[in-house]
C-alpha cells in the first residue's frame, strides 16, 4: 500500500478538472494529488501508515505476565517474578491461532501496570530474566515477533507508561527509564506496526504520580519506528473508540481535534464518533477482550465469547470503520487456551461464510447518475480497494444502481470508500426494487473505510447507494450485499476448522 501511494504521487496529475464554483469546505489548494488523478484530497487524509493500519481490520491483543498466575487484573508490581513460570509456553501456538483466525497483526504487553518486563531489560529487575522461564534467560518479546513474522502477521508493542514496581516511578528519572525501555523495544524485535500507550496514571510504590513526557515519547517512536502508529485516548495516529465493549457508534468520522485531548483524557465521551469537523485524521480501535478478563484465569475459561458473539462484536467495529483489536490472554500454561482456540476458528468459519464473498453475481452491472471517466461504477463491484466510483466535479451526491440480473436474498450491504483522499460521505440511503417499486431498506450517515448495513431480508434483483451529502466527491470503492442467516447454521466441522 505504501509503495502504491509513492508511486502515484510520483506519476502526478494524469488529467486535470477544475473543481465547480466552489472549493468543496476542507478541500484546501495544498491538498495532494495521491492517487494519479486530478481528485482533490479532502483535509485531513491517512498518512500511508494510518491507512495500511485501516485495511489490517482484525488483529490480536495478548496480554500476558504475572496476572495469568495469580488470577489479578491490575498486579499491584509486588508480585514475585518467580510466580511468572509458563511450562509449556509457545508463542508459536498464539500466532498460528491468530492467522488462521484471520488476524493480521498482533500487539502484546511488553509492560503492563504492574512494571514486569517481558523482556530481559537492564533498566528493571521486574522481569522476565529474574523468572524461571527458561532459567532466566527467555525473551518473551524475541520470541513473539519471530512467531509472529513466520505466520505472516505484523508486530506491535503495548508498554504501560504506569508503573507500580519501578522505583523511580513519580520522579522525571522515571521518563528517562521509560524512553530507555522504549528504544530498547523498538530497535530490537524488527518493523513494529502499532505502538499502544495506555492513559492509565495511577501512583508507583512510593505513592506518587508520574508526569509523562508524552511529546518525548511520541519522538522516539517516530525515531525508531517511522511507519507505526500510536495509539492512546486521542491518538496521535490511532483512537480509542471510549469503550472495551468492542462497539463503534453507527456515525464514525476517522477525524478529530487531536489537540483537545491527551492520553487519559476526561472528555472520552467524545472519542466514538470522532467528528466531522477533525482536524486531524485519527481512525478509531476498539479493543475488547474475548474474556470477561483482560488477563486469564481458570474461572473465565467456560466464560469465552461464543462465534456469533464474536461476529456480532466484527460487524460493530470492523464493520463501523473501526478497526478489531481482541483480546486473546495465553493461559498459564503459556498456551491459548483450547476454548479461545475454538472460538476463534468458529468465529472465522462465521465471517468468512457471511462475509467471505458478495452475493451479487459475477454477471451484475453498475450504473451511475454520473460518473469521472476514470471513475466508473463498475469499480464497485472489482476487489480492489483503489479503483473507485466518483460522480462528478464538485458533486456531493450521487446515485448507483447494481443490476444483480436475478433476484438475491441479502440482509446485510458492505460499503467502502476510498478514504486515502479523505472520509467524505456523511448521508446515504439504500434502496431494493422490490415488488416493481424502489423501497428504501436503510439509512446512515458515515461510511469510512468500511461499513455493514443491516437490512430486513430482502429479495430484489436490483440495488441502489444515494448518497446524499458528503465533505467532497463521493469515493465509493466497494458495494457487496451478504446474508447473516448463514451465520445462524455452523456446521459440525467450524471448531476444527485449522
Ligand atoms: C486499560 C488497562 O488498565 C487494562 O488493564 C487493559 O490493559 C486495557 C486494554 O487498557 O486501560
Amino acid at each position: 500500500m505504501r509503495s502504491t501511494i509513492v508511486a502515484a504521487t510520483a506519476l502526478g496529475c494524469l488529467f486535470a478538472f477544475t473543481p465547480a464554483s466552489s472549493q468543496p469546505r476542507s478541500e484546501s489548494a495544498r491538498s495532494q494529488q495521491r492517487d494519479g488523478t486530478s481528485l482533490q484530497a479532502v483535509e485531513p487524509v491517512p498518512s500511508p501508515a494510518q491507512l495500511r493500519w485501516q485495511r489490517m481490520e482484525f488483529t490480536a491483543f495478548v496480554h500476558f505476565g504475572p496476572n495469568a498466575f495469580t488470577g489479578a487484573e491490575w498486579g499491584t508490581g509486588r508480585e514475585q517474578p518467580a510466580v511468572f513460570a509458563p511450562k509449556a509456553l509457545d508463542a508459536r501456538q498464539w500466532a498460528k491461532t491468530f492467522k488462521a483466525a484471520g488476524m493480521t497483526g498482533v500487539i502484546v504487553t511488553a509492560k503492563h501496570h504492574d512494571g514486569f518486563c517481558l523482556w530481559p531489560t537492564p533498566e528493571s529487575t521486574h522481569t522476565v530474566a529474574a523468572s524461571p522461564w527458561r532459567d532466566g534467560k527467555g525473551d518473551l518479546l524475541r520470541e513473539l515477533s519471530d512467531a509472529a513474522r513466520a505466520e505472516g502477521l505484523e508486530f506491535g508493542v503495548y508498554l504501560s507508561p504506569w508503573d507500580r514496581n519501578h522505583p523511580s516511578y513519580g520522579t522525571p528519572a522515571y521518563n528517562d527509564v521509560f524512553v530507555r525501555m522504549l528504544e530498547d523495544v523498538l530497535s530490537n524485535y524488527g518493523e513494529i506496526f502499532e505502538v499502544w500507550f495506555d492513559g492509565a496514571n495511577g501512583e508507583g510504590p512510593n505513592g506518587k504520580r508520574q508526569v509523562y513526557d508524552w511529546p518525548r515519547f511520541h519522538d522516539v517512536v517516530r525515531r525508531l519506528q517511522p511507519n507505526a502508529v500510536i495509539f492512546s485516548d486521542a491518538g496521535p495516529g490511532v483512537r480509542w473508540v471510549g469503550n472495551e465493549r468492542g462497539e463503534a457508534p453507527l456515525t464514525n468520522w476517522a477525524m478529530l481535534d487531536r489537540d483537545r485531548y491527551q492520553p487519559g483524557t476526561p472528555l472520552s465521551m467524545d472519542l466514538p464518533e470522532g467528528s466531522e469537523l477533525g482536524r486531524a485524521y485519527v481512525p478509531a480501535e476498539c479493543d475488547v477482550s474475548i474474556r470477561p478478563g483482560w488477563f486469564w484465569r481458570a474461572a473465565e475459561n467456560a466464560r469465552v465469547k461464543s462465534p456469533r458473539t464474536l461476529l456480532r462484536l466484527y460487524e460493530t467495529s470492523v464493520g463501523r470503520n473501526c478497526t478489531l483489536l481482541l483480546n486473546v490472554p495465553p493461559d498459564d500454561r503459556g498456551l491459548i487456551h483450547e476454548n479461545d482456540v475454538k472460538a476463534l476458528m468458529g468465529m472465522r468459519a462465521l465471517v468468512d461464510r457471511v462475509y467471505g464473498a458478495s452475493l451479487v453475481p459475477a454477471a451484475a452491472r453498475a450504473t451511475a447518475s454520473a460518473s469521472l471517466d476514470r471513475h466508473p461504477p463498475m469499480a464497485l463491484l472489482d476487489r480492489d480497494l483503489d479503483t473507485y466510483w466518483a460522480p462528478a466535479a464538485g458533486a456531493r451526491t450521487g446515485v448507483v444502481t447494481i443490476d444483480f440480473g436475478a433476484p438475491v436474498t441479502f440482509d446485510r450491504v458492505r460499503l467502502q470508500e476510498y478514504v486515502g483522499l479523505g472520509q467524505r460521505v456523511s448521508l446515504f440511503e439504500i434502496e431494493a426494487f422490490v415488488d416493481q417499486a424502489w423501497t428504501r431498506i436503510a439509512t446512515g450517515t458515515t461510511i469510512g473505510h468500511t461499513r455493514i448495513v443491516a437490512a430486513n431480508v430482502t429479495t430484489a434483483s436490483r440495488l441502489r447507494l444515494r448518497i446524499h451529502d458528503a465533505r467532497g466527491v463521493p469515493l465509493i470503492a466497494s458495494l457487496s450485499v451478504h446474508d447473516s442467516s448463514k451465520a445462524a447454521d455452523p456446521s459440525p466441522n467450524d471448531a476444527n476448522a485449522h
